[in-house]
């Protein structure tokens, strides 16, 4: 038994954009290593009139365009019949939307459970209601915040999947390590020079002692969560050791 890759297959009708996450970083090398595979469709090339229009004028009036719900099932059933090619029977549909349920590290280490993801970024207004109804398992967003489009969010979710995957980051790093894995905020970084402009670089992280710098990096951590997040620290609880940690000044 091995960890059977990831299959991504992306639909959109930016497909340039996505270099932007298979050309740099983790999230490329991660590609490049085979941890995941990453197909990105144009849904121009499922339009079926001469024209290749993609999109048409909202029934009932009102602002902006809708996408057309056929070029958007055509090219969820290319990415379904490649999924299956590659071993996935039933990948889990996702459409970015800002109406969607909130991202977050509990929905990304969920997604992760899948085998497969189709993801469809949408543009204009969104996309026909009825094509959305009969082929979308899950509908997210990123935030209380208006783009131009799915786009960004797919290469939002993807970067977070793909650095999630073993193999992708550095041996010096781990995604068990990250911020938020344990509810807490990162704590402070420092590199050379140990000095600069009159600020010394805290003590305890040039004296050597391992134990001592776990301890403080723990307290930096509580102290900037309970500074700004505290409905983190609300969710997650704190420990009795946590606690002494806190009101012990000198770690
Ligand atoms: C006035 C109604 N608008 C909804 C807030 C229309 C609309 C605006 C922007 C419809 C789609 C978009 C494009 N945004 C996304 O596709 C999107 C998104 C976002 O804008 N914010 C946060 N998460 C996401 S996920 C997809």
């Amino acid at each position: 038994m091995s960890a059977t890759r990831l299959e991504l297959d992306v639909l959109t009708l930016f497909p340039a954009m996505f270099s932007a996450i298979s050309d740099y970083g983790v999230s490329g090398r991660a590609l490049d290593r085979g941890l995941a595979s990453l197909q990105v469709w144009n849904l121009r090339d499922f339009t079926t009139d001469n024209y290749r229009t993609v999109d048409d004028r909202p029934y009932g009036g009102g602002p902006g365009m809708v996408m057309l719900a056929e070029p958007v099932a055509l090219a969820v059933q290319a990415a379904r019949e490649r999924q299956k090619l590659a071993g996935v029977s039933a990948p889990h549909v996702v459409y970015l939307a800002p109406h969607g349920r909130r991202l977050d590290h509990a929905m990304v280490m969920a997604l992760l459970s899948r085998q497969g993801l189709v993801l469809l970024a949408g543009r204009y207004e969104g996309v026909d209601q009825r094509v959305l109804d009969s082929e979308v398992d899950e509908t997210v967003s990123i935030g209380d915040y208006v783009l131009s489009g799915g786009e960004l969010p797919v290469m939002v979710l993807v970067d977070a999947l793909l650095r999630q995957l073993p193999g992708a980051l550095g041996d010096s790093q781990s995604a068990a390590e990250d911020s938020f894995v344990d509810g807490l905020l990162d704590y402070p970084h420092y590199t050379r020079p140990e000095v600069w402009r009159g600020q010394p670089v805290p003590a305890v992280l040039t004296g050597g002692d391992h134990a001592r710098i776990r301890q403080w990096r723990h307290r930096q951590s509580l102290l900037r969560t309970a500074a700004l997040r505290p409905d983190l620290l609300a969710a997650r609880g704190t420990s009795d050791e946590e606690l002494k940690l806190l009101v012990k000044e000198d770690s």
